[in-house]
């Protein structure tokens, strides 16, 4: 994909359903009783899988015209044993909430992926899960795809989670469901909550305070219609590039709210960001606004301790944010990048490294030295659709014109993303 710089951005748009939500949707939907409607899915190659595997376990799912799914689900305990494996893609997501989900069902399977998947440790989930008497075994002792599933009944546990994860605490909160006794899960820090207030939202019985979580098994959960708000980390790149392009000014509607994900926000702001919040409202227990920002002269900032998990998938765009504004920006605690679609400290550094930027790799993220003039370069996605996508908005704001090859990643979680961005060049 060839980008040219922009010399003002103007518009309103929407951007695609919120992965998280979409992919819990499926999954909650599946193991109700009943039709679950969703609409506003995100038709993103990552969602898909997980569309994909719940088929294979014997759920009928409808993709319908205009983003809707119908999913029938068959209640707790309607799944089937796949006749092949669970293949799930780029997605992270799928492939840690199945191990949950799966560790309790009264039947065996095989949890894959693509390379990215087969590199991503899965350990952090299977340890606890064994805990609760789970049987699952893998490569690199247990921790890599492929993953053996034998189902076993699940005991309740109190755990302290050793990371902020959405993903780890959502697999154990859906072993939990099935599991006997009461799961009492604590939290390093806050991370995002959709599994907590989804399920709740299905008849689920779990109650957060603070750090900690407390679940208890349920024999039935009710099939419900969901709306899925407009995703926050792919309204991040409009939200950057509104800022950091001259002239413009962008609103993007009906973008999810939730605090758990807003810490980009925050931050923008806190760098002198002109960003409004209008038009809120709630949506299946979620909150959803419209997002307006105009250009603004940035200043760095630091970006460390319990707001990283706030903002875990829009640091790359915004380490761009950081190379636009005049000063350092620091950002810290953020190992957890390492072990994403790919080691995001590493490919956001090399990347802006090739358009001049100033900024240095550190053990748990990145200083950069911002207001240098950004110059048009070859940019590399590694298949990593959020590099794809914040390299595209750095090359708005570069002397000349830049490349992103691998831009196909993008159709992981915002297909469509380059059409968008076209729309808003004035
Ligand atoms: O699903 P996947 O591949 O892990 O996707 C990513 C992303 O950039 O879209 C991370 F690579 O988002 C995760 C996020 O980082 C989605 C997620 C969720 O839906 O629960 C939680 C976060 O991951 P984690 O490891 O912190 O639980």
């Amino acid at each position: 994909m060839i980008i040219s710089p922009a010399k003002s951005l103007k518009g309103e748009i929407t951007v695609p359903g919120d992965k998280s939500i979409s992919h819990r949707a499926v999954m909650f939907g599946s193991i109700a009783n009943g039709i679950t409607e969703i609409d506003g899915f995100l038709m993103g190659e990552d969602c898909l899988s997980t569309i994909d595997c719940f088929r294979k376990l014997g759920i009928h799912i409808e993709i319908l015209p205009g983003n809707k799914v119908k999913v029938h689900g068959k209640g707790m305990y309607g799944l089937q044993p796949p006749s092949d494996i669970l293949y799930t893609g780029n997605s992270g997501t799928t492939t840690r909430l199945l191990l949950g989900l799966l560790a309790g069902q009264n039947f065996e399977c095989t949890i894959d992926g693509d390379e990215s998947i087969r590199r991503r440790p899965m350990g952090r989930v299977i340890k606890p899960l064994k805990l609760m008497g789970a049987d699952i075994s893998g490569q690199k002792d247990d921790n890599l795809c492929p993953l053996a599933v034998k189902g076993q009944p699940l005991h309740g546990i109190r755990y302290e989670l050793p990371i902020a994860s959405a993903q780890l605490k959502s697999a154990l909160l859906l072993a939990s469901l099935y599991a006997e006794g009461n799961t009492f899960l604590i939290e390093p820090e806050k991370s995002r909550d959709h599994s907590e207030l989804m399920l709740n939202y299905f008849g689920a019985n779990i109650i957060t305070h603070e750090l900690g979580i407390h679940s208890t098994p349920v024999s039935e959960l009710y099939p419900q219609h969901i709306t899925v708000p407009g995703d926050i980390s792919s309204a991040a790149y409009f939200i950057v590039a509104g800022l950091i392009v001259p002239n413009s000014e962008i609103t993007i509607k009906n973008v999810g709210i939730n605090p758990t994900r807003t810490g980009i926000i925050d931050v923008l702001i806190s760098m002198g960001g002109k960003i409004d919040i209008s038009n809120t409202k709630t949506l299946n227990n979620e909150p959803v606004a419209d997002i307006t920002v105009k250009s603004s002269s940035l200043a760095g900032t630091t970006v460390e301790g319990a707001i990283i998990p706030r903002l875990i998938d829009e640091i790359p765009v915004i380490a761009v944010a950081a190379a636009a504004a005049k000063g350092t920006t620091v950002i810290k605690d953020a190992q957890e990048l390492k072990v994403k679609e790919s080691n995001r400290i590493k490919t956001v550094v090399t990347e802006l490294s090739k358009a001049g930027v100033d900024i240095q790799e550190t053990a748990d993220g990145m200083i950069i030295n911002g207001g240098n003039p950004i110059t048009g370069a070859q940019f590399e996605s590694y298949n990593d659709h959020r590099i794809a996508m914040s390299m595209a908005v750095a090359a708005l704001i570069a002397e000349s014109e830049s490349t992103v090859n691998g831009a196909e990643a993008v159709n992981i979680s915002f297909p469509g993303y380059f059409e968008i961005l076209k729309s808003l060049r004035v």
